[in-house]
């Protein structure tokens, strides 16, 4: 039976409805509707093209699941090859370009460019026909690609079917493929509890979703696209501009960046550059520098191309993050709590303008997962402020013998037996306090600055006092003598005094500080302030039972047994209490310093802070409920300002938005407990 003119009708109304909201949810991020109604609305689609199978169609939304696998992908000739883009890797190179650019135009006035961000994804290729989404090809050796039509259609993301009508009869769009970095952890978690693959970062996980052969497995991948340019255009015109045409492209629901300036001259493309830099860490995609493009179509033309690259475009590359070293050797170190971390030792590497000589291997499964052994080739990867971490191991050349990596069995520093717990996947010394090294970590997070904030008390200073059985625990800091101290290497008289002095100052703390000092396994600062919130005092946190620690918000069995434990064993009980006979003072907490204090607001990190990383700054202001944003913009509460800061100090200046200078900052983190 034909299908009745009214379900037809509808049949169309509902696609269209559903490819719109799809494009607010995926393209825009600005839904209408909430999900269960978008659900309703795809439901009743579904269920009319099951009863009236001929209004079944390939662009209709109900298509995006995946189809049967391939056995091969085919290959797809590219009409207008896709381009690469050449690169700049200092200032001076970004000048000769500009110089490059004014010079063929025979122009002195300056260039306006497009600037965008340069997303480390996989560069693809749709093609549009009529409006319809009817071709998807990798970019291959940029002339041609991979046929891969069938994953693309299941990334929602990318429309079927283009919205309004306006839109050239032919129209191959090209961008980048990617995986957000948030979905991409979320993956990698799973594949670890499920024992599956796990990827190295999310553009290898993005490049392995896109080369499924069964669509079905690509479409539970969370895949997503920005859009940068046209290719092959027929039978419709578009606008003369660069950055036009891309705002075509988004009322068509293609996906575009929200970060795309025009401005005039290559200076504010450098602004731009540092802009993006500074908010590079914070944006939930990877991007690996900025693209200038030149905005007029025409000029364009003009300048025309070379090979393989246009001479009206630019990358210009962030500093590397990622480099190749060789691995020298591998140590382990012991925790506070014992457990033994495998740290690769490195023939050392620039990355990113530090050099690196240590990397973390988090653990034996890490070391299995990467088959990394001694002399191999390796990856090792420093983002942001995070500890550089080994990330793959490159193939070994011909007869070159490598050494495999041997976990101990026996603790590096005391001798005692290394076990791994049945749940556990690290390993950990049994030496408990006979262990040399575990005190020392222990008293060094005691010390540490989010802990009793001890100055002067370093790395160095601690080994050396527990080496020579000055101290075994923290309470025993607290009687050190001015002789004792005078006697330690590099350790001058007015040293020593400052380190007294730095003593007694630690004593004026706040509960939450001297919670978390102690080192309590899987409390945080911001469990030690819920805790402190939830029980009031000491003793009431050191007398609560399993079920009243499980009542206090974050947290769980697991952490309530360790804080109960903690407190019940006889050791601990007596640091404890020596700790309180040398006299500690905290102020009670007022109401401004509960955990979520600053839910709702956004700060702003610029400059450079001297008393903590802005890794450090970022996370206190996260435990206390804030977002920390990259950019300045009306919605900023404040912005905190350390030395040398630039732009965004003078648009908070010019927006009237409170800034905070390193001492103000100090002092308000103090005031919340921090
Ligand atoms: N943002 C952006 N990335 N990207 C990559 N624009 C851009 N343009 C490219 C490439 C390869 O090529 C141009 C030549 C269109």
């Amino acid at each position: 039976m034909a299908a009745p003119e009214d379900v037809v009708k509808r049949v169309s109304d509902l696609r269209s409805a559903i490819e719109r909201h799809n494009y607010l949810y995926h393209s825009l991020d600005s839904p209408e509707i909430p999900d269960a109604e978008f659900d309703h609305l795809f439901n009743e689609l579904k269920e009319r093209e099951q009863q009236y199978p001929e209004l079944v169609t390939s662009d209709s939304p109900t298509q995006r699941v995946g189809s049967v696998p391939l056995s091969a992908f085919s290959q797809v000739r590219h009409e207008l090859p896709m381009l690469s883009l050449d690169n700049a890797f200092e200032q001076a190179d970004l000048g000769d370009f500009d110089r490059r650019v004014k010079s063929r135009l025979a122009q002195e006035d300056s260039v306006v460019y497009s600037c965008e961000p340069k997303i480390d994804g996989v560069a693809v290729s749709l093609l549009y026909q009529d409006g319809a989404l009817v071709r998807g090809a990798t970019r291959g050796d940029g002339t041609s690609g991979e046929d891969i039509t069938a994953n693309v259609r299941t990334i929602q993301a990318i429309p079927l079917r283009l919205l309004g009508s306006d839109y050239p009869r032919t129209l191959e769009v090209r961008g980048e493929i990617y995986i957000p970095k948030a979905d991409f952890m979320r993956m990698n978690q799973r594949a670890v509890s499920e024992e599956t693959k796990t990827f190295a970062n999310p553009r290898n996980a993005a490049a392995g979703s896109l080369r499924q052969l069964d669509s079905r497995l690509t479409a539970n991948r969370p895949l997503t696209m920005f859009c940068y340019t046209v290719g092959l255009v027929q039978e419709g015109p578009l606008p003369d501009r660069h950055s036009d045409i891309l705002r075509s492209l988004e009322s068509w629901g293609l996906r575009i960046n929200p970060l795309i300036e025009v401005v005039d001259g290559i200076d504010h493309c450098l602004a731009y550059y540092s802009r993006l830099q500074d908010m590079r860490d914070d944006l939930d995609y990877e991007i690996d520098g900025v693209v200038f493009k030149v905005d007029r179509i025409d000029l364009q033309e003009r300048l025309g191309l070379l090979t393989r690259t246009p001479r009206w475009a630019v990358a210009y590359k962030f500093p590397a993050e990622e480099a190749v070293t060789v691995l020298e050797d591998v140590e382990f170190q012991v925790g506070r709590s014992g457990v033994i971390t495998p740290v690769a030792r490195l023939k050392p590497v620039t990355v990113g303008g530090v050099t690196i000589s240590n990397a973390t291997l988090h653990n034996a499964d890490e070391i299995d997962r990467l088959g990394v052994r001694l002399g191999d080739r390796v990856v090792v990867k420093r983002a942001g402020d995070v500890i550089p971490k080994v990330t793959q191991v490159l193939p070994r050349e011909g007869s070159k013998r490598a050494r495999k990596i041997k976990f101990p069995i026996k603790c590096p520093s005391c001798g005692s037996e290394v076990i791994t717990l049945p749940d556990e996947v690290v390993a950990r010394c049994t030496g408990g306090l006979q262990c040399k090294a575990q005190r020392r970590e222990s008293i060094r997070h005691f010390a540490s600055r989010l802990a009793m904030d001890i100055e002067g008390l370093g790395v160095k200073l601690i080994d050396q006092l527990v080496q020579q059985e000055l101290i075994e625990t923290s309470a025993d800091l607290y009687h050190l003598t001015l002789d004792q101290l005078v006697q330690l290497e590099r350790m001058a008289p007015k040293s020593a005094n400052n380190l007294i002095e730095a003593l007694e100052k630690s004593k004026q703390t706040t509960l939450p500080r001297f919670i978390y000092a102690l080192g309590i396994a899987e409390v945080g600062e911001s469990t030690a302030r819920s805790l402190t919130q939830a029980l009031g005092s000491l003793d009431s946190i050191r007398m609560a039972d399993e079920e009243r620690l499980q009542q206090v918000p974050d947290v769980g069995p697991v952490v309530a047994r360790r804080i109960f434990e903690f407190f019940n064993q006889d050791h601990n009980k007596a640091v404890i209490d020596s700790l309180l006979q040398s006299k500690f003072t905290w102020e009670e907490l007022d109401d401004s310093a509960i955990t979520n204090a600053l839910d709702g607001s956004t700060f702003v990190l610029t400059g450079t802070l001297s008393t903590m990383s802005r890794g450090e700054a970022r996370e206190k202001l996260q435990s206390l409920g804030a977002r920390v944003s990259g950019s300045v913009s009306k919605k900023t509460s404040v912005v905190v300002a350390g030395e040398s800061a630039g732009s965004k100090l003078t648009k908070a200046q010019e927006l009237g938005i409170e800034i905070m200078d390193e001492d103000r900052f100090n002092e308000f983190l103090k005031t919340h407990g921090l």
